[in-house]
C-alpha cells in the first residue's frame, strides 16, 4: 500500500476565550490540516498549530514545507516503512510540526489498514487519559472562577497555569489564589513559557514554596545554561524542559547537561514515533514525562489521548488536553467527551480523527 497524495489544508477556526501566555497569544487556530491518501482510498489525518513565536513556524511555512518538499519525496512510499519516511523529512531541519503531523496521519492511515485503533499499535496501556487544563494569563480571582467551573463541569482538578508575567508577584498572587481556593487535593503547576531570568525564576520558587506546586515548566530560556543548571539543582520541585526539548536529540542533550529534570512531550510537534523514542529515553533514564499541550484542536487533542494512553509512563500523568473548549468550533466529526476528568481513548481503527467535511469547507481558507 503506497502513498498517493499529501495534501496540507489552511483552515481557520476563532477562538472565543483567546489564550496569552508569556512568549505569544492564540485568537484563531489557524493551523493546518495534513491528509496522507493511498493508492487504495485510505485517508490518514492529522492537525498542525503553526507557533511562530516556539518553532519558527507559520501556517503558509507548514503548507509549503509539507506540499513542497515532503510530499514529492513521500509519494509511492510504502505506508508501513515509517523509518523510511523519518529520514526522508529529517533531511529539512526545523519545521517539527509539519513533520509530526506527517507521521500521525501515516500512523493512522496504517491503523485503518490494518483495522486496529492506533493506540494498540503503539502499546495499548490504558483506554483513557486524565485531564489538566491550561489557564492563560488573567486576574487572580477570574482564575479561580474559571478553575472552580471547569472542576465543577468537567471533573478536572489538575492545572496548569500560565506565568512568566512581570511583576512576578502576579503569578505567585495567582498560583496562592487557586491553591486557597482548590484546596490542597488541586494539582497546580506553572509554565512561565521563558517569562522570567534564571534568578526571578528561584524568587517565584521562593515564594510559591510552601503552596505545594508540582512542577515549573520553561522557566526562562535554557540556553542560559548556568543559569538553568543552578535552577535545577537548587529546586524542590521538578523543572520541565518543554520548548526547549522538542526532539530526541535536545531531550537527551536538556536530561544530560542538567537543563531539566521532568519533559514535556507533545504529539503535535514530535509525532507519533520521536515522541515515542523520547518517552523511551527519558524513561530509561528515570525521568518522568507529561503529555503537553500546543493548544490543540480536537483532532490534536486525540492524538494526543492517543498516544497518551498506549505507555505506562506517559499516562502516569493527567495529560493537557482541554483547550479545545475555548475554541467556537472544531473539524472533528465525533467531539471530544470529558467526563469525570478523563477523556476516553476512541476505540476505532486508526487514530479516531475523521473530519467533518462540511466544516472543512466552511473553514479552509484556500478556496
Ligand atoms: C505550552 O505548554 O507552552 C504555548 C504555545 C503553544 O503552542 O503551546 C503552548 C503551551
Ligand atoms: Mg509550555
Amino acid at each position: 500500500m503506497k502513498i498517493a497524495t499529501i495534501e496540507a489544508i489552511p483552515y481557520s477556526i476563532p477562538y472565543v476565550h483567546p489564550l496569552h501566555f508569556a512568549s505569544g497569544a492564540v485568537h484563531e487556530a489557524d493551523h493546518v490540516l495534513v491528509r496522507v491518501t493511498t493508492d487504495d482510498g485510505i485517508v490518514g489525518t492529522a492537525d498542525t498549530p503553526p507557533r511562530p513565536y516556539t518553532y519558527g513556524e507559520t501556517q503558509k511555512s507548514i503548507v509549503a514545507v509539507v506540499q513542497d518538499i515532503f510530499a514529492p519525496q513521500l509519494v509511492g512510499l510504502d505506508v508501513f516503512d515509517r523509518e523510511k519516511a523519518q529520514t526522508v523529512m529529517a533531511r529539512t531541519v526545523h519545521n517539527e510540526t509539519a513533520k509530526g503531523a506527517v507521521d500521525i496521519a501515516l500512523w493512522d492511515v496504517i491503523g485503518q489498514a490494518l483495522g486496529r485503533p492506533v493506540t494498540k499499535l503503539l502499546g495499548g496501556f490504558t483506554d483513557s487519559m486524565r485531564v489538566s487544563h491550561m489557564l492563560g494569563f488573567k486576574p487572580a480571582a477570574e482564575l479561580l472562577d474559571l478553575a472552580v467551573q471547569f472542576r465543577e463541569t468537567y471533573g478536572i482538578s489538575t492545572f496548569k497555569l500560565k506565568t512568566g508575567r512581570h511583576p512576578i508577584g502576579l503569578d505567585v498572587e495567582a498560583a496562592r489564589v487557586l491553591r486557597e481556593g482548590l484546596g490542597e487535593d488541586a494539582e497546580i503547576y506553572m509554565d512561565a513559557n521563558r517569562g522570567w531570568s534564571a534568578n526571578e525564576a528561584m524568587e517565584v520558587l521562593r515564594r510559591t514554596n510552601d503552596l505545594g506546586l508540582q512542577f515549573l515548566e520553561e522557566p526562562d530560556d535554557a540556553r542560559e545554561v548556568l543559569g538553568r543548571r543552578r535552577l535545577v539543582e537548587k529546586s524542590m520541585i521538578p523543572i520541565a524542559a518543554d520548548e526547549s526539548a522538542p526532539n530526541l536529540g535536545e531531550a537527551a542533550r536538556e536530561i544530560l547537561t542538567g537543563g531539566a529534570n521532568l519533559l514535556a512531550v507533545k504529539t503535535a510537534r514530535s509525532g507519533f514515533t520521536e515522541a515515542a523514542k523520547i518517552v523511551g529515553l527519558a524513561e530509561g533514564m528515570g525521568v518522568d514525562v507529561y503529555v503537553g499541550n500546543q493548544i490543540d484542536t480536537q483532532v490534536g487533542t486525540v492524538a494526543s489521548v492517543v498516544f497518551g494512553a498506549a505507555f505506562a509512563h506517559t499516562s502516569k500523568r493527567a495529560g493537557e488536553l482541554s483547550n479545545f473548549l475555548d475554541m467556537a468550533d472544531d473539524l472533528l466529526a465525533e467531539p471530544v467527551v470529558i467526563a469525570e476528568g478523563r477523556i476516553r481513548v476512541p476505540q476505532v481503527p486508526g487514530v479516531g480523527t475523521a473530519v467533518d467535511e462540511e466544516k472543512l469547507t466552511k473553514y479552509r481558507t484556500d478556496r
